[in-house]
């Protein structure tokens, strides 16, 4: 006789299934399941990519025949949906296939689900457990349905004088390549990033994710003040991913097909937010400049802190990381992760309500 498991141990073992998906659900979260009867592990599956067959249906597939499922125990760590979406719902499905009991790390934030898939399984039959497991991935989701807009993330590199360079208006660089990578995958783990116009004049950057293909990469957000104003041959261009520009001013002549204009008399950080939460946008990270980065945090709008700090006293009349930001007080930032990353220190924080 082997060990016999426990529900958490179960459902770790989920979690670590769902991970697998990893920045290709998109607006999906990500979900694992694991089928086990009599002590044994039967199958396992994961949602692969947005629009694909959800995590308990791969489970299913996986094993050897359907018959096993009579009388097995799901573990999974999201409720099973109850809704015809892109595919059809995969409580009523668990209740077909004669799935005895239902193991459940937490209930889906999702309106269209949420509650109302135990509610399926429970009307057929099925003995359902909510373990409420530590939310340990979905971060971004979870907060999303949560707060109603997206999870903001603003990012930053400094010097030791707290600075991002020499001189206003010249770019210079502070971090190393490791830092880099690490930024990278940040980025990849993003649904839209942001940059004000300072920045995009400055550092001309492509605000594209280099180190994976990604299906679904971040949408490429530039707040200007006026889109005429635009130089075509910006490197944001040329990659065809797609691009919002965030303008007080209509566009008159012709951009790229990538390229989607959206016009506001004024644009602050809650107005942003409010655009991309009505876009179902669920996590935006905010990368420059100086006075973008200080409008989020005097906004209070500013779930996670990355900052990225290169071993170096630039003095000069460089710019401040964050200049500017009228704070009715002193913000103290909390739970703290420290890090070296090359000749650079990382310094994260996650900031919970
Ligand atoms: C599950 N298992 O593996 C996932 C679930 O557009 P659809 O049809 O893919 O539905 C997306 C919604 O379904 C998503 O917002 C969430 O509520 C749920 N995702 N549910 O039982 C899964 N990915
Ligand atoms: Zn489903």
């Amino acid at each position: 006789m082997g060990k016999i498991f426990s529900d958490k141990e179960y459902l770790a073992l989920a979690v670590a299934e769902a991970k697998k998906g990893t920045n290709r659900t998109w607006k999906n979260p990500l979900v694992g399941a694991v089928i086990v009867r009599g002590g044994q592990v039967l199958a396992t599956g994961h949602h692969h990519q947005f629009g694909q067959a959800h995590a308990e249906i791969n489970a299913l597939n996986h094993l050897v025949s359907l018959k096993q499922a009579r009388g097995a125990t799901m573990y999974v760590t999201l409720e099973p949906c109850c809704h015809t979406g892109k595919t059809p719902p995969c409580a009523k499905r668990l209740v077909a296939v004669g799935i005895k009991r239902v193991v459940i790390g937490q209930l889906d934030p999702n309106p269209i689900v949420s509650g109302k898939g135990v509610a399926l399984l429970k009307a057929g039959g099925v003995d359902v457990k909510i373990a409420n497991y530590p939310m340990v991935i979905n971060h971004a989701y979870n907060f999303f349905y949560r707060h109603k807009r997206p999870l903001i993330t603003v990012k930053y590199a400094m010097s030791l004088d707290g600075k991002i360079n020499r001189e206003n208006g010249v770019r210079t660089l502070l971090t190393g390549a490791a830092a880099w990578r690490d930024s990278q995958k940040l980025r990849a783990a993003q649904q839209a990033i942001l940059i004000g116009e300072h920045t995009l004049q400055v550092d001309d950057p492509q605000l594209t994710v280099r180190q994976q293909i990604l299906r679904f990469p971040p949408i490429r957000i530039v707040l200007v003040r006026n889109v005429n104003s635009l130089r075509t041959d910006l490197a944001l261009f040329k990659a065809p991913t797609p691009v919002w520009i965030l303008s007080q001013t209509q566009l008159w002549h012709r951009l790229p097909p990538q390229v989607q204009v959206f016009v506001a008399n004024e644009w602050t950080p809650q107005t942003i937010s409010a655009l991309l939460a009505k876009k179902g946008i669920q996590s935006l990270m905010v990368e420059g400049g100086s006075y973008l980065q200080a409008a989020f945090i005097s906004q209070n709008l500013v779930d996670q802190l990355v900052v990225y700090m290169a071993p170096k006293i630039l003095g000069g009349q460089g710019l401040a990381a964050v200049k500017g930001a009228l704070l009715p007080e002193l913000i103290d930032f909390k739970q703290f992760t420290y890090q070296a990353v090359g000749a650079d220190l990382r310094i994260s924080s996650q900031r919970e309500d």
